[in-house]
């Protein structure tokens, strides 16, 4: 629909789930990708879909979220025309474990912290000193509805999505004077890769979690994200909270039995 024609887009996470279903959100609107994660193959293979699918010009950068210096280093290393990014999606996220605090693991506390938290951080402060000066872009945070409502057994990555929550609220304040749209987009249970990794590659626990329960798919919030990136130059959509129709909420879903 060429809607993004020639925006720069920057997707963080976009060698699975969500970020990879923006891509291919995305590049039928005309929009040129960065496409970033930390596996470069994926994001090879990616591109080359892309550009056979719809044209799209892309660039990749392999980096590790959690290493302030690498996204620096990366960031450094664009082509100076693809450093005027129009929307940033901060997709890139994970939860590792599910355990009470005092049988808690701390470095799945890092991961999580240093992933969702910082690596956030770290990115957007590399890009957003370009949209300042500008006076324009657009910052899209992959929220939670664990980010509103905690749930048992959550408490870090639950601590994380509300720092997202924060995040995203004071950068809106932020960056009032600057025209710099600032939305968060904050689903429920979402089927990606996400239960699996949580869980340690236990597909079986993995399941369990969405058992009797249609979930959204990384396409429906893509598709949220896609409709935030989409609107008239004054409207701001500051936050989208996306549930399967069985969920209210963090802690209220209903199962079928299967
Ligand atoms: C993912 C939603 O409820 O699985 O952020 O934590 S939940």
């Amino acid at each position: 629909m060429n809607r993004l024609k020639n925006k720069i887009v920057f997707i963080s996470g976009a060698s699975s789930g969500i970020g990879m279903a923006c891509a291919h959100a995305f590049a039928p609107e005309g929009a040129k990708l960065i496409l970033a994660a930390r596996r470069k193959e994926r994001l090879d293979q990616l591109a080359v879909e892309l550009k056979e699918k719809f044209n799209t010009e892309a660039e990749i950068l392999s980096f590790d979220i959690q290493n302030y210096k690498e996204i620096k280093e990366s960031f450094a290393s664009l082509p100076e025309e693809w450093k005027d990014i129009d929307i940033l999606i901060n997709s890139a996220g994970l939860a590792k474990g599910m355990q009470k605090l005092n049988e808690g693991s701390p470095e799945d506390w890092d991961v999580m912290i240093d992933t969702n938290v910082k690596g956030l951080l770290y990115l957007t402060r590399e890009v957003l000193p370009y949209m300042v000066k500008r006076e324009s872009g657009h910052i899209i945070n992959l929220g939670s509805t664990a980010g509103h409502d905690v749930y048992p057994l959550g408490n870090v990555y639950c601590a994380t999505k509300f720092a997202v929550n924060a995040i995203s609220q004071s950068l809106r304040i932020d960056l009032l004077d600057k025209s710099i749209k600032v939305s968060s987009v904050d689903p429920g249970m979402v089927e990606t890769e996400f239960s699996v990794i949580r869980f340690f590659g236990d597909v079986e626990r993995a399941k369990n979690v969405y058992k009797g329960v249609e979930p959204l798919t990384p396409q429906d919030v893509a598709d949220a994200i896609l409709y935030c990136a989409t609107r008239p130059k004054h409207v701001n959509i500051n936050e989208i909270i996306l549930t399967p129709i069985a969920q209210a909420q963090s802690n209220f879903v209903v199962r079928k039995a299967t």
